[in-house]
Order: structure tokens, then C-alpha cells, then sequence
């Protein structure tokens, strides 16, 4: 029998839902606007079966899938399993075998050395196919219009990482797809590889190397000519997989590094520069962009560890806190001779993570940005309340050429997921367009989506879209415009891995 621990993880709105779903012409109180077309794809962990081990995290459920289809005023939603080895392996076995978080040596013998990824992370088209990403593993391919499970991807056969980052960038410039794979020579390594896919989803080039010490790379920057990568001290090692400790671990005691890699066809490791900062935490980066040498880097940074379930390495409790970040610009310059950073900017005095762009403007300097707050003046009415008393209870919008920063905020009972900007045209101005964010009713256990004008979010949505349903807590996703779509329906071979 399928019984769940009844621990936080998996209890109340974290009950794992388990389902599939279709549901045709979701209920709409507003208007959604009747030219908008394309699908808002997200990603949730959501286990298939109970952990093999007693309790488990949340960033170890198995990736499923929700698209919502965008037409006519309208919206459909399609929710699937991704169809992971992982997944049809204990689908056969109709019980988990893999075990914990990145740690092989809790799984069963029968799945030694497959692939443990559950491609719970980010999904994102490109090249006319959805790729579902788990930082651990390489990406797997999916039908855009079906959500049909393809299969891993080597982009033509050519990737010789092992690893595929679930926060790729897509230059606006050139539709290539920047990425990067860590742990890429094996669980712990600290090789690094880093990726440049054509439009056409064929890999154009690699570049390996090493980091200063092996962690947590979660996100990274594109510029225009550099990919860069801060080191954060989320570490981990073979000795705490031994150990049965947590993957990662955070280490106060060590710097944090920002490495940049030329672009440039022809670079090597040895054209690597990195610079160093003081211990602290960063995960997600907003956009970076450089000036000439000049490299800034916007990303959310907190003070200490924002994953109390990777804990402190030298046993300090879990301080909610230091978890606060705040939007930061890190500027660092090739030409000066030394390795620190030029400045540390606070832009925001908005505590906020889950940070998006309009992404036309990737890599490029730009103005608008949103992300979700906690703002903590602002009533928490549940039952019980939640374990921290923190929520994502607010929409984050912020004007870095105004210097404002605008919010909405969701109401005493609910939560939010990542928003995601969608273009009110292909050519339309940066900003003008709209916001998606789901709103996890928590006093209800129901899910709606919401719909905003990007930038008046402060008036609150114009559209909500109700589920009849609850969907877990998702980390990311992405806009596909109708034209994607309808090319890859329309295609005459059968979508390749
Ligand atoms: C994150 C999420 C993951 C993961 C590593 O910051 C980092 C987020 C959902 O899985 O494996
Ligand atoms: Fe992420």
C-alpha cells in the first residue's frame, strides 16, 4: 500500500498529488485576453510512489509536467509524469528504488549506475522540443503539444557531460541555448562543462573545467560574451554520501568565487578569470550583462544557508533570517588586475527569490525584473500557520531605470509559484506584456493561475484561472508563443531525442 510518511514533506498542501490530468476550458473570473497565444509549461516534484527511506525532500519527487494552452481566450491544462528512467523503473517495480537526494548508495542493487534524475527542475522549449531538467542528470525531451516523454538528449549525440543544468539561457540574439552540466565527469566531480546548443538543438561547442570546490551550481549568468558562474558554498562530497548525511551542506568558512568564461569560439580554462567575495548565499540569478569588461551579475543574496534542509556543515541551526535576500548587483571587471569584486549592490528592498525577466532581454542590460516577496507585514491566516511563519505571499516587480519597486500581494491564506513574463507581441516593448503566476490556496488545497499585466501588477490580476484541483509546489517554467506549438505539430519527422 502506497502510505506516505506523515511528515511535513508529505502532508497537507505537500500531500503528493499523483495524477494525471486534462481539463479542457478551465473556469475564468476576468477576461483573458483573446490574442494571447502559447503555453505556460511549469514543473513540480510530486513522488510516485513513498520514499524508499523514511522521510524525503521535496526536491527529490519525480518531475510531472503542467501545460496551460493559452487560445482564443481560453485555457486548457495538460498535467503528465516525466517519464525518467527513474520513473519507469519503479513504475515496473510499482514501489521506489532509488533513495535519497543525490545519493546513490541508498538505492536499490537492480538500478545501480542508472540515471537517478527526476526532472523535477525547469522545463523550457527549444529547438521544437520541451526539455524537462534535473541538475543531475541530462535533459529529457518531451512532445510540446502532448507532453509525451521522448527521451534523454545528448544534442546530437555530442554532449560529452553527464550532467545538464535545469537553468539554461536562450540568447535572444543568436536562439542558442547556454547551459551547463556540474558533476559532469561523475556524482562530486568538480568538473564543470560548459554547453553553447544551436537553434536547431545540435551542440556547437564545449568548454571543461574545473570549479574551486565542488557545490551546488545551481543558475548561472549569460552576458552577451560570458557565461558566469558563482561558487556558493552548498558542498558536498562522497564522505557525507557515505556518511548518509544531506547531499549538500552549507560551509560558513569558505569564500564565494564568481568565475567568467569568454563565449568566444576559441576559449579555453586558462581564459577563465575568477573573482572572489566574502561567504554568503546566492541561487538564482535574475539577468546578467556586461559593459565592455565590466560584468553585472543581479541575483537574490542573503546573509546565510536558505535551505534548511541542507544544513549548516558545522551544525548551527537553521537561521530563517539570514534566509532573507535581497536582489544584489555583483559588478566585477576584466580589466582591473585584481580579484575582488568591484561593488555589491543592493536593487531591491524587497525580500524576494524565484526571480524572471523578460527574457528578449537575456544577457542584456535591461530594466524590469519580478520575483516572489515575503513581505512579513502582511497578516498569515491558516490554521496552524505555516512552519516558519515566512511565505512567498506577495508578486515583486521591480523598475531598476525607475528605481521602484511595485508589489501585490496574494492574501492571508494563499501562496505563490515563480511568475513567468510573457510577451504581449514578439515586438513589443521589454515589459509590456503579461505575468503568470499559480496561487496555492492553502486554506482550500486548491490551485488557480493568475494573470497580470506586467506592469501594473500592483492592480492585481485580470484574469484568474481556477483549477478544480491542487497542484504541488512547482520550482520553474516557461512561455512558448502558438507558433512553436503549431511548428511542432505541424513537423513531418517524429520529435528525436
Ligand atoms: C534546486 C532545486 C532542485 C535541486 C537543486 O534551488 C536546487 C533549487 C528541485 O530540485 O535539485
Ligand atoms: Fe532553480
Amino acid at each position: 500500500m502506497a502510505n506516505f510518511p506523515e511528515t511535513p514533506a508529505f502532508t497537507g498542501f505537500n500531500k503528493p498529488g499523483r495524477f494525471e490530468a486534462d481539463i479542457l476550458d478551465l473556469e475564468v473570473e476576468g477576461e483573458v485576453p483573446p490574442h494571447l497565444d502559447g503555453a505556460f509549461y511549469r514543473v513540480q516534484p510530486d513522488p510516485q510512489f513513498p520514499p524508499r527511506l523514511d522521510d524525503d525532500i521535496a526536491f527529490n519527487g519525480d518531475g510531472q509536467v503542467t501545460m496551460f494552452r493559452f487560445k482564443d481566450g481560453k485555457v486548457s491544462m495538460k498535467h503528465r509524469w516525466v517519464h525518467t528512467d527513474k520513473w519507469k523503473l519503479e513504475r515496473e517495480a510499482g514501489k521506489a528504488l532509488f533513495g535519497a537526494y543525490r545519493n546513490p548508495l541508498t538505492d536499490d542493487e537492480s538500478v545501480k549506475g542508472r540515471i537517478r534524475g527526476t526532472a523535477n527542475t525547469n522545463v523550457i522549449m527549444h529547438a521544437g522540443r520541451l526539455l524537462a531538467l534535473k541538475e543531475d542528470s541530462p535533459a529529457v525531451v518531451m512532445d510540446p503539444n502532448t507532453l509525451e516523454t521522448v527521451g534523454y538528449t545528448k544534442f546530437g549525440g555530442r554532449m560529452t557531460g553527464e550532467t545538464f543544468t535545469a537553468h539554461p539561457k536562450i540568447d535572444p540574439e543568436t536562439g542558442d541555448m547556454i547551459a551547463f552540466g556540474y558533476a559532469a565527469k561523475g556524482i562530486c566531480t568538480r568538473d564543470i562543462v560548459y554547453y553553447e546548443i544551436s537553434p536547431e538543438g545540435e551542440l556547437k561547442r564545449e568548454l571543461w573545467f574545473e570549479l574551486p570546490y565542488y557545490c551546488m551550481m545551481h543558475d548561472f549568468g549569460m552576458t552577451r560574451d560570458y557565461a558566469v558562474f558563482h561558487v556558493v558554498p552548498s558542498i558536498g562530497s562522497l564522505e557525507r554520501l557515505e556518511k548518509g548525511l544531506p547531499h549538500f551542506g552549507f560551509d560558513t568558512t569558505l569564500p564565494v568565487y564568481l568565475g567568467v568564461v569568454p563565449r568566444r569560439e576559441g576559449a579555453t580554462a586558462e581564459d577563465i578569470r575568477w573573482f572572489k567575495a566574502p561567504n554568503l548565499f546566492a541561487s538564482h540569478v535574475m539577468n546578467a550583462y556586461n559593459e565592455g569588461t565590466r560584468i553585472h551579475f543581479d541575483t537574490p543574496e542573503a546573509e546565510g544557508n536558505m535551505f534548511p534542509f541542507f544544513p549548516d556543515v558545522h551544525g548551527a541551526p537553521f537561521d530563517p533570517m539570514k534566509a532573507q535576500s535581497h536582489l544584489t548587483r555583483w559588478t566585477v571587471d576584466l580589466a582591473s588586475n585584481s580579484d575582488e569584486f568591484e561593488s555589491r549592490e543592493r536593487l531591491s528592498e524587497m525580500v524576494g527569490e524565484f526571480p524572471r525577466i523578460d527574457d528578449r532581454y537575456a544577457g542584456r542590460k535591461y530594466r524590469h525584473g519580478w520575483m516572489l516577496v515575503v513581505d512579513m507585514s502582511k497578516p498569515v491566516d491558516l490554521k496552524g500557520g505555516s512552519s516558519t511563519g515566512l511565505l512567498m505571499n506577495t508578486l515583486g516587480h521591480v523598475d531598476l531605470e525607475a528605481g521602484e519597486d511595485k508589489s501585490w500581494w496574494v492574501g492571508p491564506t494563499s501562496s505563490l509559484q515563480e511568475p513567468c513574463f510573457i510577451p504581449r507581441s514578439a515586438d513589443s516593448p521589454e515589459g509590456d506584456g503579461y505575468i503568470v503566476a499559480l496561487a496555492n490556496r492553502l486554506d482550500v488545497a486548491l490551485t488557480d493561475l493568475l494573470l497580470f499585466d506586467a506592469l501594473a501588477i500592483e492592480k492585481g490580476p485580470i484574469a484568474t484561472i481556477k483549477l478544480p484541483l491542487r497542484l504541488r509546489f512547482g520550482l520553474h517554467g516557461n512561455w512558448a508563443p502558438g507558433e512553436w506549438l503549431e511548428a511542432a505539430a505541424n513537423r513531418s519527422e517524429p520529435i528525436a531525442a
